[in-house]
């Protein structure tokens, strides 16, 4: 295999890719049975109803249909798979057994359409997964054996790891996922900056933080949405997501099970780091599957000057 992070002359798909790392035979089903779900909701976002759906998730969001009706096509799908323990989405919210007391199955957690406020801007959003080995879904993050995300952009992309690098795909005319980048890796201060929350409402560690991200002329880079945010920082091998704690918000916006873990995990197979500014991110252990947790999560440089103006602002 290449080593890169180039690009590679060959046209190797994603089955493909799994196989040559000879990948587990029930994960490497898991994933492309998930790849072929994003053809479906890729579909949906191109021709669906943006429509409200009339049903709200947990969170007490209004759902839209899209967001119901990408939820609906990962479930089937997983459902089906033959490979699957337990799953949940941060739609439902709920767990839902498909084989609950089997251990050599795997267990996910997903947002099937993070980011969909932005459909009916034309902004681009993501699916992102998160999977663990055995039926319990309350573990730290560091447990995961894979996780990946599928960004419906100008381009579809596909980016996944199973703790062994991490690897970006592009879908073709065919609708099949080929690879981009192999092993793609980030270093250095931060050239970009995400920085979600309002900045009125942050606290003196981010706000004095952010005075320094702008003061080494760090641009700003922030479209909404956490899947293309996250991959313009990983793609660009070097930036800083953060979507902080604030003064009215102490755990900040994001899920740890649907949205953070699996980035965290994506990002340190690229050499990078996650923390909630405190803590890094894959150690936390879930007291539920709706917990938020703030977030830093970017080059490790980056991530460590975050985690330092922070110690020395906030006791
Ligand atoms: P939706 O899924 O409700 O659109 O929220 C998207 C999101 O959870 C995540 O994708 C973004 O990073 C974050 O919210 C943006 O939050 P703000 O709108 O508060 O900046």
């Amino acid at each position: 295999m290449l080593s890169d992070p180039g690009r590679t002359p060959l046209h190797i798909d994603l089955r493909r890719h799994l196989r040559e790392k000879h990948e587990d035979r029930d994960l490497t089903r898991l994933i492309c049975e998930i790849a072929d779900a994003s053809k479906y909701i890729i579909n949906a976002i191109r021709t669906g109803d943006l429509g409200m759906a009339g049903t709200s998730n947990l969170y007490g969001e209004k759902q839209l249909a899209l967001d119901v009706l990408s939820d609906r096509i990962l479930i089937k799908r997983l459902t089906h798979s033959e490979v699957v323990a337990n799953l949940v989405s941060e739609e439902s919210g709920q767990v839902v057994e498909i084989d609950p007391n089997n251990e050599e199955k795997y267990s996910v957690a997903f947002d099937p359409l993070d980011g969909s406020s932005l459909v009916d801007v034309n902004l681009a959003v993501g699916t992102i997964i998160s999977i663990y080995k055995g039926s319990n879904l309350l573990q730290p993050g560091r447990n995961q054996v894979a996780a990946m995300y599928i960004l419906y952009g100008p381009r579809t992309t596909l980016v996944y790891s199973t703790g062994r690098g991490v690897h970006e795909f592009g879908m073709n005319s065919l609708m099949e996922y080929t690879l981009n980048y192999e092993n793609i890796r980030m270093a250095g201060p931060a050239k970009i900056y995400s920085p979600g929350g309002l900045r009125s409402k942050y606290t003196p560690g981010t706000k004095k933080f952010a005075q320094y991200l702008e003061k080494m002329g760090t641009k700003l880079r922030y479209s909404g949405g956490f899947v293309p945010d996250i991959n313009q920082v990983l793609l660009k091998r070097g930036g800083l997501f953060m979507y902080p704690h604030l003064t009215d918000a102490p755990a900040g916006k994001l899920r740890l099970l649907y949205e953070l873990n699996p980035m965290a995990f994506l990002i340190e197979q690229a050499g990078g780091a996650a923390s909630t500014g405190r803590q890094r991110i894959l150690d936390i252990v879930p007291e539920r599957l709706d917990m938020l947790a703030p977030i830093f999560i970017g080059t490790k440089e980056a991530v460590e000057m975050a985690e330092k103006f922070i110690y020395e602002e906030e006791d």
